[in-house]
């Protein structure tokens, strides 16, 4: 297990102070505290980390090349002009969303306003002139991952924040800017298509086992019969992102779990060990796991009932594959917790 970080000190700048919720603004739970807390507990343990310091410009190129082929090239323009700094506003005050594009047929609107709400789908996701920065660093960091996992046959993790499996191709969402699990599936393809021989042709799967439904990755990959997504969530009928997580017959490669709130240890172990048994089927040559410690029981804003333990035997179970695998970070908001939770899921991971 190798361990990928981003120096703290640069563009973790990205710190929204709150979130809307009902029309009420709460503490935005997308902390750098996450962050923080989760490498303090790394550095416990004999894992080697790697601190990526990729020259800003040269990491902008290597991310949006990726990017351009999960997200659309107007998300991603966007996304970056967001990074230069409004006349009259600071650098670190976030904008919200007011009105959601209600018309997606007609050519599309260019007031800041219209924007905003063109290229989201919630009020949990504000973006300030340090958001972009910090989607990428998070991607490039997703992409180093998937480099060392093709290189050195090690599994890697990367402590992506912010991030990323609520992104859709042209939506922010979910906290997510820039969906990390998509980037790394299409880093992966790039990799092993370079290096295996070219007839063969390359199948990967994203495995998601963050609390809340992978919406983005899902939606992203829906007609690509090469990436299957299989996605372990809290129903959708009681929780964000309430749209998706249900089973969809029209996405070609797609496997939905929607698990009832308060599922034990036990109920979600069953459940995953469908969910490998359906990816051994599909034969992948190489592995993405979107991991959220919001499964834990005492999370702030998840509903499952999983223990720290747990998240060993969880790894254990994932890792039976035998091809080039990343773990990236997604949710996980309780920050005295989380650290543990991450580095005994990484444990798993280690045997
Ligand atoms: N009042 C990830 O775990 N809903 N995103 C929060 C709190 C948004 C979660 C509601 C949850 C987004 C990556
Ligand atoms: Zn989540």
């Amino acid at each position: 297990m190798h361990i990928f970080t981003a120096p703290l000190t640069q563009t973790q700048q990205h710190q929204p102070p709150h979130e809307i919720f009902n029309g009420e603004q709460e503490p935005h739970q997308e902390v750098l505290a996450r962050v923080e807390t989760i490498l303090h507990q790394l550095q416990q343990t004999d894992f080697e980390i790697t601190t990526v310091d990729t020259p800003a410009a040269e990491m902008r190129e290597a991310v949006l090349d990726i990017a351009s082929n999960v997200h659309s090239q107007a998300y991603l323009s966007y996304l970056e002009s967001t990074s230069i700094v409004q006349p009259g506003r600071a650098g670190n005050s976030y904008v919200y969303p007011s009105v959601f594009n209600y018309r997606a047929d007609l050519p599309a609107p260019t007031h800041p306003v219209a924007l905003r709400g063109q290229y989201s789908f919630d009020l949990y996701t504000p973006v300030s002139a340090t958001t972009f920065d910090a989607a990428v660093e998070s991607a490039n960091l997703a992409m180093a991952a998937v480099q060392h996992a093709c290189t050195a046959n090690e599994i890697a993790y990367a402590l992506c924040r912010p991030p990323g499996h609520h992104a859709e191709q042209a939506k922010m969402g979910g906290y997510c800017y820039l969906n990390n699990g998509a980037i790394a599936a299409r880093a992966f393809e790039r990799h092993l298509s370079a290096t295996q021989n070219a007839t063969q042709q390359l199948r990967g799967v994203v495995l998601d086992v963050d609390f809340h439904h992978g919406n983005g990755t899902e939606h992203i990959f829906s007609q690509d019969e090469n990436v299957l997504t299989v996605s372990i969530h809290a129903h959708p009928e009681k929780m964000f992102p309430f749209f998706s997580g249900l089973e969809t017959p029209e996405y070609v490669a797609n496997i939905n779990y929607p698990m009832p709130i308060g599922t034990t240890d036990q109920q979600y172990q069953a459940t995953l060990e469908l969910a490998m048994e359906q990816i051994r089927e599909f034969e992948p040559n190489y592995l993405v796991v979107s991991y959220g410690a919001d499964t834990h029981a005492e999370d702030p804003i998840g509903g499952f009932k999983l223990t720290t333990e747990y998240f060993e035997r969880m790894a254990q179970t994932i890792n039976t594959l035998n091809v080039p695998t990343v773990v990236l970070q997604e949710g996980g908001y309780n920050t005295s917790l989380l650290g543990m939770n991450v580095a005994r899921f990484l444990r798993g991971f280690s045997q």
